[in-house]
């Protein structure tokens, strides 16, 4: 089951389209389970080309993208940061987020928004179970849609 909210349509994958995965090291369990549906969603959509590279945390989110931006057509940052454990989770999350924005509008290539900033940790192993909320999926196909979008 995932979350209602998100409609999911097929798209079909462009064999060329290379897809760029950054995924934070913090929280590893629950951005592996992220990363596993990004993938899984991706393969079954017929995505071929995927790169993927690790960074210590969040905050280095936005380093691992730029140097995946030069050869992918779009990037899916995962980082998870939880306010209960993170004393400096506002700055993290909105200068992360802020950081991947300008980003994106200065490559002109899209970035997905695959950053969990959750009130503790359970509410981010539910966002990210693919029995529950399952983001990743949600993530992937985000990056899918926004990808045939601009191939239109
Ligand atoms: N990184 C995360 O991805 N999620 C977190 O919840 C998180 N909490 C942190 C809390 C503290 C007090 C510190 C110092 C770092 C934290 N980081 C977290 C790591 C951060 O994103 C970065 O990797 C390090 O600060 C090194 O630049």
């Amino acid at each position: 089951m995932s979350n209602s909210s998100f409609n999911f349509q097929a798209v079909t994958a462009d064999p060329s389209w290379k897809i760029g995965i950054v995924k934070s090291k913090w929280n590893h369990k629950i951005v592996s389970m992220l990363a596993s549906e990004v993938v899984n969603h991706l393969e079954a959509s017929g995505i071929k080309l995927i790169e993927i590279c690790e960074v210590p945390g969040s905050w280095e989110l936005v380093t691992g993208a730029q140097k995946l931006i030069i050869k992918c057509d779009l990037i899916i940052p995962l980082g998870v940061v939880i306010r209960g454990e993170t004393t400096h989770y506002e700055l993290i999350s909105e200068t992360v987020t802020q950081g991947l924005m300008d980003l994106m509008i200065k490559n002109d290539k899209p970035v997905i928004m695959g950053l969990l900033a959750t009130e503790n940790e359970e509410q981010a192993l539910k966002r990210a179970n693919p029995n529950q909320l399952n983001k990743g999926k949600e993530f992937a196909q985000s990056a899918l849609e926004i990808l045939a979008l601009r191939n239109n």
